[in-house]
């Protein structure tokens, strides 16, 4: 008996609609949904292998607890669910909150128990050890947009569908299909925007598959964007270009921008970023000369040493041409299960360091210390040690640099708990784990995606294939986490996390003169909720409050979960339209263009330039198709072919070097040392070699048998965990030294 069934994809940021084949419960076929409003039948290969990747065999099936000889077995959810209550409550009884620490993974925001509950568990345990993938990733944008807008969440987007002109700085969408700006089929667009006679420009240190697209490429030395960003500001206010439009009444901050951006002539940055004075200043008219353009950069421009200056100037790039919150430049998308629009007015403006890591003093960014933080958290002595860990969809052995000592330090721990279906590098090391089911046997909604979706939609996606009977879904296991947090029995109805979540959200709903369900019955409201279970509930109570919502009956025309059910392909809710007046909550109400703190990040910037590149080698990441961070190495259908983990080197370097294509290379940096297989490139810049991210599957203990057999390196063992962008607390993951020698 074959079936078919919706889904959207939750492998990548992209969010396609796929149309799966389902026989006998299990998904043998996945092709994209021509008719989905958003993706219009766009696939990659890892949505095409959605069946194999869902269907894996070492997929954990149920919840694995180790025993008193310390072996990992078999268990039923109760006995899990047990134990994960037994030893939390230990752990918290003897040493406090503070000794247990959480890491939420990347697969967070590509589910919809990972949108919902991770703040409960967080609000439940009152902790502040929280570490997440974002101090591996996109915190420099998060704590710019913090700064420039009051609200760090608050993220624009290109408008790709409109623009003339796009500068891409640091990103790969053709290979990652976009991040930070969610777009199925973004090389479709991207060539879409050149046919309409628009301009595609790459500042990336590799010639990549979006570089080739491009009309022009520049290959900066990395690390050095922010210069070269701060040399186009500086080029914007020297030869007048600064064209506002809109925005001029809407800003703070200009003439202090203008005196900090003043010593950054191209001229000034031109040896330290290695790119020639003329084509900078070209790079700053041709923008400033396109009728609508954006600036957008990605991985390449925050996870380096200069991460939140670089972020920072990508916005402020925009503002100066007028191009933020204009169509055909940068918008701020409108979610679905966001929050309906408010009067604009001041707020209290974004603050981090309200408290500090034991060990190094880190600030804490946004409730988060950095994941590079986190093993020193665990295995340095001493009063308030981290001695239980929480992990949810992570894999920070390999995701985070130092992976050996953080390896070690796990294997220190009195108490892991991991939600996670594999057992890999760092669940290996967890007392209880607690695998969430198949994604085909998960519901689906983008919650986080349609923050950042370059067209408003809402699509859900029910479970396609229905659960085991006594199989608890991913909400339900984190909620009873949370139970076991906020000193509720863990065996208790799990239901009673979403009736509390929904209660509040309808307290505040129902006392705020804005919305329309103002000074209403909370308890008449919360009955009229539909879905099946509490997690449809809460969506159903997002959709409806949200800014397209119905808003219990104020727009009988207005979403609710029912309506979208009943369209399972989407609904299209337009393109992206200004609202910049929503979004600011700054204390000035502006946009203020030169916060202090990151003015008193430039100094350190100013410095380098004074500092002649050395001459030695820098190592950068990459991404590949058919693969997506540290997970995906266990499908066949996605991991057969050459060695995708190789040291990618310019012939240049490979002769100075005495390197040979196919020979091995031994990379050592700050963290250790690796040996990878050499691939000659001349897509590299010369000085620059890249190594991908996610490998390094040759750890005892894991259950993952197909990506045992092609392991590959880990390239952050390179890494030793103190190289950060000190203002974000995030990694520098491109552009850090290394020497490579023949092995
Ligand atoms: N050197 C270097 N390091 C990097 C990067 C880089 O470019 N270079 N990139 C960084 C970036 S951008 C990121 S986002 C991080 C990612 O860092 P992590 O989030 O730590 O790593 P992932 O490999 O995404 O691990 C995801 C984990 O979630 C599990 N998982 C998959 N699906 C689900 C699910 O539905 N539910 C649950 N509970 N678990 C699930 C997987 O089995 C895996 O254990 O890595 C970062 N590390
Ligand atoms: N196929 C696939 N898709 C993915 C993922 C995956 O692993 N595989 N991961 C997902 C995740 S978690 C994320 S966060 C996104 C990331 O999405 P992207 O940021 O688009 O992906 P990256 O490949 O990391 O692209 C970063 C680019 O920056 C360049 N770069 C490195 N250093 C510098 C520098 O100093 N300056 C400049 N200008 N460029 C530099 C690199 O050469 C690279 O091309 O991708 C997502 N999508
Ligand atoms: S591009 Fe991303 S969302 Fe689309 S099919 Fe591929 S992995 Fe899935
Ligand atoms: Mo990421």
């Amino acid at each position: 008996m074959s079936d078919t069934a919706l889904r959207i994809c939750p492998l990548c940021e992209a969010t396609c609609g796929l149309t799966l084949t389902i026989e006998d419960g299990r998904v043998t076929g996945a092709r994209g949904d021509r008719e989905d409003v958003f993706s219009a039948g766009f696939i990659c290969p890892k949505g095409a292998a959605f069946g194999e990747l869902d269907g894996d065999t070492d997929r954990l099936t149920g919840p694995l607890v180790r025993d008193k000889d310390g072996e990992l077995h078999e268990a039923t959810w109760a006995e899990a669910f047990a134990a994960v209550e037994a030893g939390l409550r230990e752990v918290l009884d003897a040493h406090g909150t503070e000794a247990l620490g959480v890491m939420l993974g990347n697969p967070n925001v590509h589910t919809i128990a990972g949108a919902l509950y991770p703040p409960v568990i967080m609000q439940a345990l009152g902790g502040r050890n929280l570490y997440t993938a974002s101090t591996v990733d996109q915190m420099p944008k998060q704590v710019a947009c913090g700064y420039l807008y009051g609200n760090p969440l608050a993220f624009p987007v290109p408008d790709l569908d409109r623009t003339d002109h796009l500068l891409v700085i640091g990103a790969n969408p053709v290979v990652s299909n976009g991040s930070l700006a969610t777009a199925a089929d973004f090389p479709g667009k991207l060539k879409a925007l050149r046919r309409r006679g628009g301009r595609l420009i790459v500042v990336d240190p590799k010639r990549t598959r979006t570089a080739r697209l491009a009309d022009r490429h520049i290959a900066p030395r990395p690390g050095t964007d922010a210069a070269l960003l701060f040399a186009m500001v500086q080029v914007l206010f020297e030869e007048g270009l600064v064209a506002l439009g809109e925005l001029s009444e809407r800003i703070t901050g200009l003439d202090e921008l203008r005196a900090l951006a003043a010593d950054f002539t191209p001229e000034a940055v031109a040896a330290y970023c290695d790119v020639p004075a003329a084509e900078i200043r070209g790079l700053a008219r041709e923008l400033a000369d396109a009728d609508r353009a954006a600036v957008y950069g990605r991985m390449g421009s925050t996870t380096t040493e200069y991460g939140t200056v670089a972020s920072w100037l990508v916005d402020v790039l925009n503002v100066l041409t007028g191009n933020l919150d204009r169509p055909g430049g940068v918008l701020f998308p409108q979610s679905a299960t966001g929050r309906a629009p408010r009067p604009p007015k001041p707020g209290k403006g974004f603050k981090v360091g309200r408290w500090h890591s034991r060990v190094s003093g880190h600030p804490e960014v946004m409730n988060e210390f950095p994941l590079a933080a986190l093993a020193e958290e665990i295995d340095t002595p001493g009063e308030g040690r981290l001695r239980a860990l929480l992990t949810i969809a992570g894999n920070p052995v390999l995701s985070a640099p130092d992976g050996d000592r953080l390896d070690r330090a796990l294997g220190s721990l009195d108490f892991m708990v991991s939600v996670d279906p594999y057992l890999n590098e760092t669940t290996r090391h967890a007392h209880v784990v607690l695998p969430p089911p198949r994604p085909s046997q998960s519901p689906h909604y983008d919650v986080a995606f349609s923050r950042i979706s370059v067209r408003d939609n809402a699509r859900y996606s029910p479970a396609a294939v229905p659960l085991e009977p006594g199989r608890p879904d991913e909400s339900e296991i984190l909620a009873r986490i949370a139970m076991v947090l906020g000193g509720l029995p863990v065996d208790g109805d799990p239901g009673g996390v979403d009736d509390l979540v929904i209660g509040h959200g309808l307290r505040q709903a129902v006392g705020d003169p804005h919305s329309p369900v103002h000074g209403q019955d909370p308890d008449a409201l919360a009955g009229r909720l539909t879905g099946a279970t509490g997690y449809e509930r809460q969506l159903d109570l997002r959709l409806r409050l949200g800014p397209y919502g119905e808003g219990f009956g104020a727009d009988p025309e207005g979403l609710t979960l029912d309506r979208l059910k009943a369209s399972p392909h989407g609904i299209d809710l337009g393109p992206l339209k200004p609202r910049l007046g929503e979004i600011l909550r700054t204390p000035s109400g502006k946009v203020e263009l030169c916060p202090a703190p990151v003015a008193a990040d430039v100094p350190r910037l100013r410095a380098a330039l004074a500092v002649r590149a050395n001459g030695g080698l820098v190592l950068i990441g990459r991404r590949h198709l058919r693969s997506n961070n540290s997970w995906m190495h266990n499908v066949p259908a996605l991991t057969g072919g050459s060695n995708r983990c190789t040291l990618q080197v310019h012939p240049e370097d490979a002769t100075r070097l005495g390197l040979a294509d196919g020979g091995t290379a031994a990379v050592k940096g700050d963290g250790g040392e690796v040996a990878a297989e050499v691939e000659v490139t001349d897509e590299m810049r010369p000085g620059v070699v890249s190594l991908p991210h996610g490998w390094g599957h040759d750890r005892p203990g894991t259950r993952m048998r197909v990506a045992a057999r092609a392991p590959g390196v880990n390239v952050n063992q390179l890494l030793d965990g103190s190289r950060l962008d000190p203002l974000s607390g995030t990694s520098v993951l491109n552009g850090f030294p290394v020497q490579v020698s023949p092995a």
